[in-house]
């Protein structure tokens, strides 16, 4: 039985993950931060009691900031793969602790290829770094490859870049079998709420529901490359089981403004909206409701901009190009951006009419002290 261990699996790419190396027959190990409430809710379903027989899924406590933790867990686990996914994710985050986020995301990496040739496993382990296309950042060429030169636009992406390089290096250096999986943004309802296409789910499920009155937004030019998830990490595994340790762009190829990823979310729920102004002054109005449920009225405002959201540095377009992973790794997504929007906003609506469902039958779904 191989044994995969996976940094970062109480997140979305972490739960997609674990549920695909147990199907696959894998053991496998997590590491999940001590935090004051439960942070396990994505993997919850794939838990199983440590004192059943035959556990192939197993948790540690721990931090990329924390090396002699991450070498015991490494030389406990002894495993076959690392899927090295913790990293502070956030990029707009990455500007207000832009130290932190060098040492998880960038130096965090750097311990767990370390922990690997200490403990005398570079010919066992084979690891996975999970690079970005924020590497591309300030658009050097269109669509961006594998051979595209990187410019990163925030501490997050300056992190990852150190990650990326350090993985090459100890490759090359140590014969290591470690690989950069350079993935563009992929998305799913297990999606964390502050990124913008849950945000934008969420808050299109409530305000059909007439749980929220307007939705703001930062900068709604940005282009992104977006996939599902769940395509994403079968990619992941693919990279780690290939003759060859090399990188790989993971991408649809295909690019969308947040603005029509707007448009997108508010069709699914039978609303369609139109958007009237420039720049901040920039606004969303309903043009037409078909969903005799949903409370939005015609000429309503639901999209404003908020200027709290506009980065100090921003990536303006990301299109990748994802002919390589489709010939070498055999990689073809499930998923097209209408898909993954349909399923996405689905899973918000459901999940705000089960509150909804709560509170008008009196249940305060608040914390107890309110
Ligand atoms: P999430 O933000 O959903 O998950 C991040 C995970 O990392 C969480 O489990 C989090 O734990 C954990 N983590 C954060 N800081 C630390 C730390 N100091 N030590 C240990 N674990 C830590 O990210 P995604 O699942 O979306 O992304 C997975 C990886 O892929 C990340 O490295 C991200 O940067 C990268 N990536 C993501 C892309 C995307 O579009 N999703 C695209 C390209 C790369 P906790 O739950 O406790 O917060
Ligand atoms: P990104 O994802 O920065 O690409 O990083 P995010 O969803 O945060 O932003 C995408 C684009 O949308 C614009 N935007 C907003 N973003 C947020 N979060 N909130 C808003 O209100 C908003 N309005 C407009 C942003 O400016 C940006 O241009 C994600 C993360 O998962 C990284 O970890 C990963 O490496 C990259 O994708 C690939």
């Amino acid at each position: 039985m191989k044994v995969a261990l996976i940094t970062g699996i109480t997140g979305q790419d972490g739960a997609y993950l674990a549920q695909l190396l147990l199907k696959k027959g894998y053991e496998v190990h997590g590491i999940k931060r001590r935090s004051s409430l439960f942070n396990t809710d994505r993997i919850d379903h794939l838990y199983q009691d440590p004192h059943e027989k035959n556990v192939r899924f197993k948790l540690h406590y721990g931090d990329l900031t924390d090396s002699t933790n991450l070498i015991r867990i490494i030389q406990e686990v002894q495993p076959d793969e690392i899927y090295n996914l913790g990293a502070m994710s956030h990029v707009q985050v990455s500007f207000e602790a832009p130290e932190y986020t060098a040492d998880a995301d960038g130096i965090g990496t750097l311990r767990i290829l370390e922990a690997v040739r200490l403990l005398g496993l570079t010919q066992k382990t084979r690891i996975y770094q999970a690079s970005t296309s924020e590497l591309y950042g300030l658009v050097q060429e269109v669509p961006q490859s594998e051979k595209t030169p990187f410019y990163p636009r925030s501490p997050y992406a300056v992190a990852k870049m150190y990650a990326y390089w350090i993985t090459v290096n100890y490759r090359e250096a140590y014969n290591m079998f470690a690989c950069n999986g350079i993935l563009f943004n992929h998305e799913s309802p297990l999606r964390g709420e502050t990124f913008v296409t849950r945000k934008i789910t969420r808050a299109v499920a409530k305000l059909s529901l007439g749980m929220q009155d307007k939705l703001y937004m930062g900068n709604l030019d940005a282009k992104r490359d977006w996939g599902h998830a769940k395509d994403y990490v079968e990619a992941m595994w693919l990279i780690l089981q290939q003759d060859k340790p090399e990188d790989y762009v993971i991408a649809t190829g295909i690019t969308t403004t947040v603005r029509d990823f707007i448009t997108m979310a508010f069709a699914e729920v039978g609303v369609v909206v139109e958007f009237k102004g420039e720049g901040v002054e920039e606004k969303g109005f309903v043009v037409s409701n078909s969903n005799a449920a949903c409370p939005l009225q015609p000429g309503q405002q639901v999209v404003a901009i908020d200027p709290r959201y506009f980065r100090p540095t921003e990536v303006d377009l990301l299109i990748g190009d994802p002919t390589k992973s489709k010939k070498q790794l055999g990689w073809k997504p499930e998923y097209d951006l209408p898909a993954l929007v349909k399923e996405m906003v689905a899973a918000d609506v459901e999940l705000f009419q089960r509150e909804k469902l709560l509170k008008d039958a009196g249940y305060k779904v608040l914390n107890q002290f309110e």
